[in-house]
């Protein structure tokens, strides 16, 4: 093989005139025209000076353009760093400039926005849409074969940015072999085969739209219905003609708020699979009374793929998250890497060959969250049970997790922080229905000072993504701390979670 990706997910596919793409919105593509038009895309990418280990930021509206990019990049050798759709501009140039792009690709509609931030960091701009843009024009007409650049397996394929504890954004570096290993375990474990029609109604920009569920049909030659985002309607619509489905728990509560949601409409579906947060195990229980099928819940991260799985034939535990999975090493361990008996919880710890390469250009953080032995430290905290099932009991790190997106408080925090009359700030998860869980903005004003909140709020909405920003303010005198003088953010969740 002279580059794993291309040659393991996409290469197979050439000359097949199977269905890769059901179009909700009409048509289909099959399996040949999609690597055909990644080759195309391939030549376009290379024309505006993209080289292998050049990364290509993306910035677009899921569309099947976006997706053939991520196959032009693995062909070319170039490494995908797609981007959240809903950052702000002020989000963007922080990752663009941290990770030194060659290109960014962005939404035709933000074409001025975008081409600013692209100009700062001396990124060449294009555009991309389902409606076309200058990326699609630059494909168009060109040759529908490209010599695949010779990659290792060791060799970057994505970078993917994760927020994290310190407020700072971090480049997670994502080998060929990651990808590959994972897709290919989880394809295997789940049974997907080319018979497969996967419900893919999730964002493309993070793992599990993109590392999950798209790798595993690429490996299986299966199909997906390709829908823009969740749309209930379009799900109902499609499910007597497909036979899987991923979703983060929102997808799950969503679907069984529908009345037409039932044992008949799933009678086709083989297997409906949870991640990315908590499923309540009363979503477990409610989905399984109204459809007869256990929801398959398994647990990962940005930065190692996925760790675990319930079993696709055993028994799938509500409010587990499985076993390990084959080629995954996991120990639930104390402070010091030590691992604890069954039973007593820890922090989980993953070794193998999903783990990544480390952050980009930050050697300490990476040194930080991995042992000497090879374990990444997850920051989950979570217990083991004698047959191996794991638990994820909370979090080490402060994290709020809404509708399957992260938010760091830190990151909510340090913008809090500098506004006018702010003396400090917290913010913690509040139980929210729909979306899991929200985060709430507790505020101090300075002495003698007022907060303006709706300043606050336009401030916040200029540097942050919607999905980040609370939903909640309350203004109080003085946070409460312990005796070290740490703010005790179980207290202010106790207080406002409702
Ligand atoms: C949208 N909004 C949100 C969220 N999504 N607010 C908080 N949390 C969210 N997740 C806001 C919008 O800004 C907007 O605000 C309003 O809700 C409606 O937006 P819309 O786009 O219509 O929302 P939606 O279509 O209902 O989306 C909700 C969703 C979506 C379906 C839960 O967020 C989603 O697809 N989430 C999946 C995320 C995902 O793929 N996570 C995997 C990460 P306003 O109206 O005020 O403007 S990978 C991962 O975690 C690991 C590795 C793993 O294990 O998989
Ligand atoms: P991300 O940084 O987007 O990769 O999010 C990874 C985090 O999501 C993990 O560290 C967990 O805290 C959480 N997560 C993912 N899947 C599950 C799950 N099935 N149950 C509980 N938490 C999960």
């Amino acid at each position: 093989m002279n580059n794993p990706l291309y040659d393991t997910m996409f290469a197979p596919h050439a000359g097949k005139d199977t269905v890769f793409l059901h179009l909700p919105e009409g048509g289909v593509i099959t399996h040949d025209a999609f690597v055909r038009r990644a080759a195309q895309l391939a030549h376009a990418v290379r024309g505006m000076g993209v080289k292998a280990g050049d990364r290509v930021a993306v910035q677009v509206e899921k569309c099947p353009d976006m997706l053939a990019l991520y196959a032009a990049c693995a062909q070319m050798g170039a490494i995908f760093l797609p981007l959240n759709t809903a950052y702000t501009g002020a989000e963007l140039s922080y990752f663009v400039g941290d990770s030194g792009a060659a290109l960014l690709v962005g939404d035709p509609a933000r074409e001025d926005e975008l081409r600013t931030v692209a100009d700062a960091s001396g990124a060449v701009f294009a555009t991309l849409s389902s409606a076309g843009g200058s990326l699609s024009d630059a494909a168009d007409g060109q040759d529908e074969t490209f010599e695949t650049v010779a990659r290792d397996e060791d060799d970057l394929a994505a970078f993917l940015y994760t927020s994290g504890t310190t407020g700072r954004s971090k480049g997670a570096m994502l080998t060929q072999k990651n990808l590959i290993s994972n897709a290919a375990t989880l394809t295997e474990l789940w049974r997907f085969t080319s018979d497969d029609v996967l419900l893919h109604a999730l964002p493309i920009f993070h793992t599990h739209g993109l590392f999950v569920a798209t790798n595993v049909m690429l490996i299986a030659g299966g199909a997906m219905v390709f829908m823009p985002k969740l749309d209930v309607d379009q799900l109902i619509d499609w499910m007597p003609r497909a036979t899987a489905m991923m979703g983060v728990p929102t997808f799950y509560t969503r679907l069984l708020d529908d009345a037409r949601f039932d044992r008949d409409l799933t009678a086709n579906m083989r297997l409906f699979i949870s991640g990315s947060a908590p499923l309540l195990a009363d979503t477990h229980v409610a989905f399984e009374a109204r459809t007869g099928h256990r929801i398959l819940e398994r647990y990962g991260m940005t930065e190692t793929n996925m760790n675990t799985s319930n079993p696709y034939a055993g028994e799938r535990r509500a409010g587990t998250v499985g076993l390990p999975l084959p080629d995954v090493e996991l120990r639930v361990a104390d402070a010091d890497g030590v691992e604890l008996p069954r039973g007593e919880t820890g922090v989980v710890e993953v070794r193998g060959d999903n783990v990544f390469a480390g952050y980009w250009n930050m050697p300490e953080k990476t040194a930080e969250e991995m042992r000497e032995d090879g374990f990444f430290i997850t920051g989950d905290l979570g217990v083991q049970d004698e047959a191996g099932y794991v638990t994820i009991v909370g979090r080490g790190k402060d994290l709020i997790i809404s509708g399957g997106y992260n938010i760091y408080p830190k990151e909510l925090e340090l913008v809090l922080d500098a506004q006018d009359g702010v003396m400090e700030s917290a913010v913690v998860g509040i139980p929210h229905a729909d979306l899991g869980e929200v985060p709430l903005a507790v505020l101090v004003p300075q002495a003698g000072a007022q907060v303006d909140l709706d300043a606050v709020k336009a401030a916040v909405g200029m540097a942050l993504a919607r999905f980040k920003q609370p939903r909640e303010y309350r203004i109080v005198e003085e946070l409460p701390r312990n005796t070290m003088g740490k703010v005790q953010k179980v207290a202010l969740r106790a207080e406002y979670g409702g």
